[in-house]
């Protein structure tokens, strides 16, 4: 494996510089390498740092410990590729017209990358991008194509061949990544180094022993995890997210399709022809491989086949739980331990001192919440991003702040800190102030959210809306015109709607003035929402 590994980084030649327009600015001071690290789907109730009943993330937690916290970062489009959109390009999906994971993302705009590249930063790509198109503005890269693979998985390179490495993707992404700083980092010139997996996002496959070990744990249930969606809008009844209804036996839960088979009827309700789902990803393990998974494969399915008849609907929706946060969480049980590889190797080779290190996710994600696993909503849960910065020396250790902040706002951050000047047309607010502890006259007191890729997968309809710390308002449109009001503060699990309630009719109007403002200020309009209806059906 190390040997292949080698032979293909030789072969791998540098892509030209990208060319864009920017202006260049003097640094005063060294400036600091950056790594951005981004799992795919990490929700912040699956790291310990922000909540410790379901997972521990010793790794994950040193960057709380050595740095800062954020308890209110958010997205801006809760969804794969829009947001990572919206990371490189600094602007809203509406913006760069990333607003789904469907259309292409236009190449031909600055991401901040190219910025960092033609300031004299070294640039890495390994992981999970999720755009079709290769990305810009990176000396090296090996990303995964479109959603990738947890088994075996394919990477194409930076020069443009695609090639298949041996091994379990979580691991493998962070081989690449320590074997580029090993050759690359240099004490002349900094780097920004993009690390992005593709964990722990669906179909959970994990590494074969964190499959079993994981088997056997039993995780708290979340309080509302049999959420009936009463006093909410049509958008909670007619999302396909639940965990009972919606989640896939084979492809989720890894019953296989023969035990179903050989059930019958006994499998039923709404077992689902979806064998590919299981097969498709496990089939890519190697005969040895398989003889790993086996064991836990075998028990999982034999007390499925065993008991799932006599199983009570509650009962159903428990076990189902149960496989999904085993799961999920053995994923990030391996996130975890290869961010220690990375940090420990930042440790050893001294380059820990002066490196960012920023740990996010492209968004959050429901771990039973609702009933629901996936994302999409403005609901807490999915709206909601971990967020962790560590900069020794400037950040100060163990630090909390609970300022409303975005994706929207990243590429000002690291551009800032390595002293590339933001274009202007960037959207968000460097967030180097909160950072460096001098945050007392940031005065966003609002978010602005809006989500699109409706009628698609798990079927959430399209909404906007505007957060404050105290409320949440949202229009959710298209093939229904309703609001919702959630009082943040009296509800924190979001279960009753109080936008007709006469109590809240000053906040409603308050509200309704601020998201006007947010989309004039952001550039949306009935008129944007409409172009892109059109361009979705017309491309039907
Ligand atoms: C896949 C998943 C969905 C998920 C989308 C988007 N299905 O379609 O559950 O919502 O990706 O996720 S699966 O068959 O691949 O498991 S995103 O993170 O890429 O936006
Ligand atoms: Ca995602």
């Amino acid at each position: 494996m190390r040997i292949l590994l080698f032979v293909l980084l030789l072969s791998l030649c540098i892509a030209p510089k990208d060319t864009v327009s920017i202006e260049k600015i003097e640094p005063v001071e060294k400036r600091p390498n950056i790594i951005f690290i981004m799992s795919d789907d990490h929700a912040y109730q699956a790291i310990s740092a922000y909540q410790d009943n379901l997972i521990q993330t010793p790794n994950i937690d040193r960057l709380a410990i050595e740095g800062m916290r954020f308890t209110n970062a958010c997205v801006t489009n809760s969804i794969c590729a829009p947001s990572r959109a919206t990371i490189l390009t600094g602007t809203h999906t509406h913006i760069n017209g990333k607003i789904d994971n469907h259309f292409p993302f236009d190449t031909t705009q600055v991401t901040f990358p190219q910025l960092f590249q033609q300031n004299g930063y070294k640039t890495a790509m390994f992981g999970k991008l999720h755009f079709g198109n290769s990305p810009k503005g990176v000396d090296e890269f090996m990303i995964l194509p479109g959603q990738g693979n947890y088994i075996n998985p394919d990477f194409i390179t930076t020069n443009g061949d695609t090639t298949r490495i041996e091994g379990y993707t979580t691991d493998i992404i962070t081989d690449l990544t320590l074997d580029w700083l090993q050759r690359e980092s240099n004490d002349e010139e900094p780097f920004m180094m993009m690390y992005l997996h593709k964990a722990p996002h669906r179909p959970w496959w994990p590494r074969p022993d964190k499959f079993a070990e994981f088997y056997t744990k039993q995780f708290p249930e979340p309080e509302t995890l049999f959420d009936n969606y009463e006093n909410r809008g049509t958008a909670a009844k007619t999302a396909e997210m639940n965990l009972l209804h919606h989640m896939m036996y084979n492809h989720d839960s890894k019953v296989r399709p023969e035990t179903m088979a050989r059930m019958g009827e006994k499998a039923t309700p709404k077992v689902n022809e979806y064998n590919n789902g299981f097969y498709g990803p496990y089939n890519r393990a190697t005969e040895k491989q398989k003889s790993q998974y086996e064991p836990t494969l075998d028990a999982i399915n034999q007390f499925f086949e065993e008991n799932w008849p006599t199983m009570n609907e509650r009962e159903k929706m428990q076990w189902k739980y149960q496989r999904y946060m085993q799961d999920y969480l053995a994923c990030i049980s391996s996130v975890d331990d290869n961010v220690g590889r990375l940090l420990d190797y930042l440790d050893d080779s001294g380059l820990a001192e002066n490196t960012i290190v920023i740990y996010t996710s492209d968004q959050g994600f429901f771990l039973g919440e609702h009933g629901w696993f996936d994302k999409r909503f403005i609901y807490n849960e999915s709206f909601k991003t971990p967020l962790l910065a560590r900069w020794p020396n400037k950040i100060n250790a163990g630090t909390v702040e609970t300022k409303m902040v975005q994706n929207l706002d990243f590429a000002q951050t690291m551009l800032e800190a390595a002293q590339i000047k933001a274009p202007d047309h960037m959207q968000g607010e460097s967030l180097m102030p909160l950072l460096l502890g001098e945050g007392d006259d940031w005065d966003r007191d609002a978010v602005y959210y809006h989500y699109y890729e409706y009628p698609s997968v798990h079927m959430v309809k399209r909404h906007y809306g505007v957060v404050t710390e105290e409320f949440k308002l949202a229009h959710f449109y298209y093939d229904v015109d309703e609001w919702e009001l959630y009082d943040r503060l009296k509800d924190p699990n979001e279960l009753k709607n109080v936008y007709h309630d006469p109590v809240y009719q000053d906040t409603v109007k308050s509200l309704k003035t601020k998201l006007a403002n947010l989309r004039r200020q952001y550039k949306d309009s009935e008129a944007l929402d409409q172009k892109f209806i059109e361009r979705y059906k017309a491309k039907k």
